[in-house]
């Protein structure tokens, strides 16, 4: 069995930037992403570079001391790919390509690889290839043709695996051609969200790996595929979900990350679309994770270019089971606490007045404090529903009916 699964594995290696917009501790968090990333594009890595640098060399990104290292480390360990945290200009990828030959892959690249990867559907297919092929028109010159061997591989799935094209005119056709496509798939996504009539629509977002299926699958009884990887869900599932006994829909989307590609963002538009017509955000954050903070931040961020931040969203701080706060000596003087010291009662605290009270906790997989939950949702969903059917509210009485 790992003799199997080793076969698969290419190795790789990471580049990451030092400066004075990230530290040290930061530029290793976001290593660990790239990681994890990696991981889920099935590498494994095998070192990581770092390199204190404030402007990045507009020809190389790292300096060409730190490029040798990297070249002597590809040589000897036989390294398939190397990827940089970092967004590379096309002509820096190429130029670093030519003195490693190997692969180099920048964040974005990774990404787009992983939504190649997972992407099922022909819908969720489409909105990946046109990403792809935008990221890749102004990058063909020279694109890893000179890497005949390597073909295939992290970075290599999507468009341009069985053939690369070098004809600009052919991605341009491409792209146009997706882009026809999609504003049909569009339409219908437009049709289909319009006949499920006039239910209050509760959308999930989060960061990606943070629970939004798991909690999906308890709360509307469904099955949508979970698991310790990154973006296990591209497509959007929407399911009807009773509560005491009023009804409304709720859907499980794409998870966001830090850069998460303008490309996928722009193409993956009708998917988003779930979110800007929901009435109800459920921000699901894993609060077991360090930089759970900086994740609230990129889909704060993400929310705000789709024009959906200013939308009633409730709080779902997930994974609690997993959160273990270090017990703290009651004479201690508060300042010497890290954040990491907090218990549970004391972020319900902090996080529930910072958030007016829009803040919960759960774990969706112990099923802790889900009852919580479908209290709270259902009084935000009831809310909005009485706003909209003034007449019939007296239908669903206060309280839930279990
Ligand atoms: N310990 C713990 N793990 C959880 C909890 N909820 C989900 N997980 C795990 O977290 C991982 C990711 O869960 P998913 O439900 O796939 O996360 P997601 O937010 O849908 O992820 P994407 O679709 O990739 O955006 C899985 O391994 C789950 O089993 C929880 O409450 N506690
Ligand atoms: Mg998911």
């Amino acid at each position: 069995m790992i003799e199997e699964k080793s076969l698969d594995v290419e190795k790789t290696v990471l580049v990451g930037i030092i400066n004075s917009r990230q530290d040290a501790t930061q530029s290793k968090e976001y290593l660990d992403e790239l990681a994890f990333l990696a991981f889920t594009a099935g590498g494994e890595v095998m070192h990581r570079f770092t390199q204190r640098i404030d402007l990045p060399n507009p020809k190389t990104f790292i300096g060409s001391g730190n490029m040798q290292k990297v070249l002597e480390f590809v040589n000897e360990n036989d390294i398939s790919s190397v990827i940089f945290d970092d967004e590379l200009t096309p002509a820096q990828q190429g130029n670093i390509e030519k003195t490693l030959k190997v692969k180099v892959l920048d964040r974005t690249g990774l990404i787009l690889d992983i939504f190649a990867q997972r992407a099922q559907t022909s819908y969720a297919r489409t909105q990946v290839e046109l990403a792809q092929y935008e990221y890749l028109l102004p990058r063909l010159k020279g694109l890893w043709t000179h890497l005949e061997r390597q073909r295939g591989g992290i970075g290599m799935r999507g468009p341009g695996e069985t053939e690369i094209e070098t004809d600009r005119r052919i991605v341009r056709d491409k792209i146009s051609l997706l882009k026809k496509k999609l504003i049909i798939i569009d339409k219908q996504m437009a049709t289909q969200r319009g006949n499920r009539g006039a239910l209050v629509r509760v959308a999930l977002v989060g960061y990606t790996n943070v629970g939004k299926s798991t909690l999906m699958n308890v709360v509307a009884k469904s099955k949508v595929f979970a698991e310790n990887k990154l973006f296990a869900t591209l497509d959007t599932t929407v399911r009807k979900v009773v509560i005491g006994n009023l009804p409304f829909l709720m859907s499980d989307t794409v998870g966001f990350i830090r850069k998460l590609p303008t490309q996928l963002v722009e193409s993956f538009k009708s998917t988003l679309d779930e979110v800007q017509e929901a009435d109800l955000l459920l921000h699901v954050v894993d609060i077991s994770h360090p930089n759970f903070e900086d994740h609230i931040e990129s889909v704060n961020q993400i929310l705000k270019e789709i024009k959906s931040l200013d939308k009633p969203t409730l709080m779902v701080f997930n994974k609690i089971d997993t959160y273990e706060p270090v017990p703290w000596d009651e004479t201690e003087l508060i300042e010497q606490r890290e954040e990491k010291h907090f218990s549970l009662k004391e972020w319900e605290q902090t996080w529930m007045h910072r958030m007016n009270g829009q803040a919960l906790f759960i774990s969706a997989l112990n099923k802790d404090n889900l009852e919580g939950f479908r209290e709270r949702v259902y009084q935000e969903v009831r809310e909005i529903h009485v706003t909209r059917f003034p007449y019939n509210h007296f239908l669903y009485p206060e309280g839930l009916e279990e």
